[in-house]
């Protein structure tokens, strides 16, 4: 469906980004460290080698994402890949409080703690209703909950539907206003309107910044 010439330099595009974004920081848990590494090999080498030897040889692209909490202390990363098979976002996450946790993609590419309210509302191209529990949902920024256990640590991978990290994508998240990541104080109950009634805004980070 794609050309790879265009991927490469659609890829060199978001690689620049990422470049410029702060530095990966290094946390102990696991993976943590395989992430920043693929990172550094991305963003040294060409475009094209990323598509060709990439270690993953059909991802797209990447975005790394740092996390922070209300008291703007870095909490981890969210990595957002996007391969043929779609989009995954993978968190490595530590220090949050136990429990469970709605989790959206904003609308805005600004989260500012400690309210974050700068990141509007959930990301939604097509004008539905919140919610995978609804009627006529859901929002393309739902995402399922976040379980945060006893521990405190997240390490997971879900896969997020329909949308893109290529900015000539339909439902691109590399927007004119850009999008953020925002994991918020209480469960997302999937069907209340427009929020899924999931309290205040505990973590966020940028994840396209508004363009200029
Ligand atoms: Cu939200």
């Amino acid at each position: 469906m794609f050309k790879r010439g265009r991927l490469a330099l659609l890829s060199g595009a978001v690689l620049t980004m990422v470049a410029c974004a702060d530095e990966v920081t290094e946390l102990e848990e696991s993976g943590q460290e395989d992430v920043a590494e693929d990172q550094e090999e991305t963003t040294d080498d060409e475009s094209t080698d990323v598509l060709e030897d990439g270690g993953t040889d059909e991802e797209y692209t990447s975005i790394d994402v740092d996390m922070v909490n209300s008291d703007s202390t870095l909490v981890g990363s969210a990595v957002f890949s996007e391969s043929e098979e779609g989009v995954t976002l993978t968190l490595n996450l530590e220090g949050l409080p136990a429990g469970e946790y709605g989790m959206h993609i904003h609308e805005f590419g600004i989260a500012t703690p400690p309210t974050f309210e700068d990141a509007g509302g959930h990301f939604n191209p097509t004008d539905a209703e919140h919610g995978f529990d609804s009627e006529d949902g859901h929002h393309l920024g739902d995402l399922p909950n976040l379980v945060v256990p006893e521990n405190g640590i997240v390490n997971e991978t879900i896969e997020v539907s329909d949308v893109s990290l290529l900015p000539d994508a339909e439902y691109t998240l590399a927007t004119e206003d850009g999008t953020s990541l925002i994991i918020h104080t209480g469960p997302d109950d999937y069907e209340t309107q427009p929020t899924g009634d999931s309290g205040e805004r505990m973590v966020g980070g940028v994840i396209f910044a508004p363009q200029d």
